[in-house]
């Protein structure tokens, strides 16, 4: 169904015969704007940004492009094309029809997952709320505001699952979403890396590359529900999400390549020389990867899960892109964990989170080798890469546990003393926010960071993406 934006919530689920939902979400609309204006880019509320919104849901085309004031950004619901005949891909119910209201047994689980992802699309516009401030260039800040308005609609997204499936306590859950912060001391964000601030732009990036990136790796898990309005709402905030992986991979990329510059013009590459010319050395580039990285490795969860367990037999939540595995059942498969007590073999469906990390992995390093390409071409014998996932964990049987960054056990006292060494620094950090002055001359980047090869939707890098009025 295509979108109807003729309506006070643009949709493409006939939200207009439903009067009862679509009463309920205009009275939900006025309090996402409230919060939006206080929580989301609020010192930009006047200027034109040049957005890409939603006006289909089909691969090709979907997107029109235009300056659009932030606050009057077309907000709606957008769920991809039903698939006639979906039948369930994975577990118990392997084969049988999908649902299209969520099963009564089955209620709380859903709700319990839609909530924790809802939970994490309005977070990470608080933790960006003041970025825009520092912005390296218009065409950056025009990439964090496209990043912002989508998120948004992705807390949109799950907002509407729960007040069209779950009822009184759905409505109540879809507030709470905008009552709880990020770093709130009395009512943070569920998910531990959803309260780190993110007050630097390398944080930014590192960000949209890592934890969007297990936005990826969740919304394909969901992408291949049995819930059948889940798995399409998943299978569109997926288009919307790899822009943000995008700007992630693109951005530390061009960090690196002001580094390798850097080094080029002055003969050197001793971090502190580097730093004096104002770009970020690489091994302050590794010590924010490691920071991020593990931060986003603890989202998947412990490694052996019930909840795991339970969401993939009952058909709640698959794995990504689930027709990749012969074994859809997964109920006598076996799975081989590195546990701290050595090797241990589990219940695959019990390491269904571990399943998931390590394919996450797979995909990290792909940016970390074009990364490195760049460090190689520039003929330097640095290399960036991935710490263990024994490293520095909060989640799961490596919590809490000393390792150095390549995961070999050391000590508390040494892990204490050598943490600098291996995650940004109050001093590192010192000197990155010290970089972060804004740029907002059309075409201008800080000299922290290389140009964009192209610009957005071919236009040209000097192109005034943000007109700040
Ligand atoms: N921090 O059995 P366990 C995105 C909790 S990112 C704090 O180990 P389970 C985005 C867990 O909630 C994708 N708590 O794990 C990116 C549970 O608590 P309760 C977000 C944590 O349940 C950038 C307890 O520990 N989407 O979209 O199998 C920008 C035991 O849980 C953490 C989703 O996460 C943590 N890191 O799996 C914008 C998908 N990890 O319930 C957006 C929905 C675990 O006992 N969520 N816990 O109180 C899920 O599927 C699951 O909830 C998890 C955890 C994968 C997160």
């Amino acid at each position: 169904m295509s979108i109807n934006y003729s309506e006070r919530i643009p949709n493409n689920v006939d939200l207009a015969n439903d009067r009862t939902l679509q009463r309920a979400l205009e009275h939900w609309q006025p309090k996402f704007l409230d919060w939006w204006r206080e929580m989301g880019p609020s010192d930009f509320a006047s200027a034109d940004v040049y957005l890409r919104t939603a006006v289909g849901v089909d691969a090709q085309g979907w997107a029109s492009y235009g300056a659009v004031k932030m606050p009057d950004y077309r907000w709606g619901i957008f769920l991809a094309d039903r698939a006639p005949d979906r039948t369930m891909g994975f577990g118990d119910h392997f084969g049988e029809p999908v649902w299209q209201q969520v099963p009564g047994e089955l209620r709380s689980q859903f709700r319990r997952i839609i909530v924790t992802q809802g939970d994490t699309e309005p977070a990470s516009v608080e933790q960006q709320h003041r970025l825009g401030l520092t912005c390296p260039s218009l065409y950056d800040l025009r990439n964090l505001f496209q990043v912002n308005v989508e998120e948004g609609r992705h807390l949109w997204a799950m907002v509407y699952l729960l007040h069209a499936h779950f009822g009184r306590d759905g409505r109540e859950e879809a507030e709470e979403l905008l009552s709880r912060h990020s770093g709130d001391v009395d009512k943070p964000r569920i998910l531990g890396t959803f309260n780190e601030p993110i007050s630097d732009w390398l944080s930014f990036f590192m960000f949209t590359y890592f934890t969007d990136r297990d936005g990826k790796f969740q919304l394909k898990s969901l992408a291949e529900s049995g819930f059948d309005p889940l798995a399409r709402t998943c299978r569109f905030m997926l288009t919307e999400e790899a822009h943000h992986m995008f700007v992630g991979e693109t951005g530390v990329g061009r960090v690196v390549k002001r580094s390798l510059e850097t080094m080029k013009e002055i003969g050197s590459d001793d971090p502190q020389a580097i730093r004096n010319h104002g770009a970020i050395d690489l091994p302050t580039i590794q010590r924010y990867m490691n920071f991020w990285f593990t931060s986003s490795l603890d989202l998947f969860g412990s490694e052996v899960s019930s909840n795991a367990a339970s969401s993939f037999a009952s058909g709640i939540k698959g794995r990504p892109d689930e027709t990749q595995y012969q074994d859809h059942i997964c109920n006598d498969a076996t799975f081989t964990l590195e546990t701290p007590q050595g090797q241990k073999a589990v219940s695959m469906r019990n390491a269904m989170n571990e399943v998931m990390r390590q394919s996450y992995i797979k995909d990290c390093e792909l940016g970390v080798r074009r990364w490195n390409m760049q460090i190689q071409r520039a003929g330097h014998e640095f290399r960036l890469a991935l710490p263990s996932p024994h490293f520095r964990r909060s989640i799961g049987a490596w919590a809490g546990l000393p390792t150095d960054p390549q995961g070999k056990p050391i000590g508390r006292e040494e892990y204490d003393r050598r943490t600098p060494e291996w995650i940004p620094s109050e001093s590192d950090r010192a000197f990155v926010h010290s970089l972060m002055k804004r740029v907002i001359e059309p075409g201008k980047m800080a000299g922290w960071i290389a140009p964009p090869d192209r610009g957005i939707n071919n236009l040209a890098v000097d192109y005034e993406y943000v007109r700040l009025n």
